[in-house]
């Protein structure tokens, strides 16, 4: 049977050509800035985000750590969204890590921050508060269902935290999704964020990885706090020749990734149990709830028939399309569903 796997987009496997450039990548020590492939797809990522320097992570969850280690000091806050990936999924390291706190915001349903909320959150001087140190937001927004936030999104927020000298930090995860979806270069989107992140493994299909990006100065600090935090490799050039041919040729490709994602989503709204506004669907996340019966039991059935989904609480699941997911594979899925759904509804009646 033929595993259709829309649990994330985590889990797309690197392309035969990163393969081969992973095999023949030139490389050195890179915590003493001497791996040659590092070294380029650093300068390739900073020249494409807009910002003058970049820094190779093991991951998105630590570019985003980094950030808030190199912006803020212990006892300082973050303001955020509290449906953001790192208010939510990110295990609480600002905290744990930095002493830092967290200070949640609503996000509104296309997962932007409203500048009037950033304006309040935003402390002022007082010997009872602590300082906030840095504004963040995500780009496309995961838990909001891969909402796309437009370059004025992100200026409004920007120009709040800036006029008190407040930088912003921009999880963009999937910011080429988003790039792709507008049909701007991405680094439009960055422009007004002081650092952005983006990863390299979901959509773009890498292994490992994500870049941080911004100032030379915020840089060079963040590259002593990957240290600190364990994040110095060494021959990483290995992994970021994947990175490379990522960047020039995976990017593209993800309007195929939204085109599913919308037929999936087109497909599931006229299934009983299934409730979901299709026309919210930008790009490769969907979400809809499940009214037919127990939700754990419906992913467990969906999984018998072959077909992956996760639960993100509530009676909500995710799916996401990826490069491994062809349209053959979003027509099976929506049989598939349809087939169980029929069944437990069914039965419920
Ligand atoms: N998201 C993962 C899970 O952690 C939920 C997923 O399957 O979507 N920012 C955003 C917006 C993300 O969606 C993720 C990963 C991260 C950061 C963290 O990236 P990694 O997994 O590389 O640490």
């Amino acid at each position: 049977m033929k595993v259709i796997d829309l649990r994330s987009d985590t889990v797309t496997l690197p392309t035969p050509e990163m393969r081969r450039a992973m095999a023949e990548a030139e490389v050195g020590d890179d915590v003493w800035g001497e791996d040659p492939t590092v070294n380029r797809l650093e300068a390739m990522a900073a020249e494409r985000l807009g910002k003058e320097s970049a820094l190779f992570t093991a991951s998105g969850t630590m570019s985003n750590l980094l950030a808030v280690l190199t912006w803020c000091r212990r006892g300082d806050e973050i303001v955020l969204g509290d449906q953001s990936h790192m208010c939510l999924n990110e295990v609480g390291g600002a905290s744990a890590l930095g002493g830092v706190a967290y200070h949640p915001i609503p996000n509104d349903e296309g997962g932007c921050l409203r500048p009037e909320d950033v304006e309040r959150a935003i402390r002022w001087e007082n010997i009872h508060f602590p300082r906030t140190a840095l504004v963040c937001l995500e780009n496309t927004h995961n838990r909001c269902g891969g909402a796309v936030l437009t370059p004025q999104d992100t200026r409004a927020v920007a120009e709040v935290a800036h006029r008190r000298g407040i930088p912003v930090h921009l999880d963009g995860a999937r910011i080429f999704n988003a790039a792709v979806y507008l049909g701007i270069p991405v680094a439009e989107l960055a422009k007004d964020a002081d650092s952005v992140c983006f990863c390299l493994s979901k959509g773009l299909a890498c292994p490992v990885g994500s870049l941080l990006c911004g100032s030379k100065e915020f840089i060079k600090e963040a590259r002593r706090w990957r240290k600190a935090v364990g994040g110095g490799m060494r021959q990483v050039g290995v992994l970021a020749a994947a990175g490379i041919v990522a960047l020039e040729k995976m990017v593209d490709r993800l309007a195929e990734d939204h085109e599913n994602a919308r037929r999936l989503a087109k497909g599931l709204a006229g299934i009983p149990g299934i409730r979901l506004d299709p026309e919210r669907v930008q790009t490769n996340i969907v979400i809809f709830r499940w009214t037919g019966g127990p939700v754990q039991e419906f992913l467990a059935r969906l999984a018998e028939g072959g077909v992956l989904a996760s639960y993100i609480g509530g009676d909500q699941v995710r799916m996401v399309t990826h490069y491994g997911i062809t349209a053959q594979d979003i027509g099976d899925a929506l049989e598939s569903v349809e087939r169980v759904a029929r069944r437990m509804v069914g039965a419920g009646a």
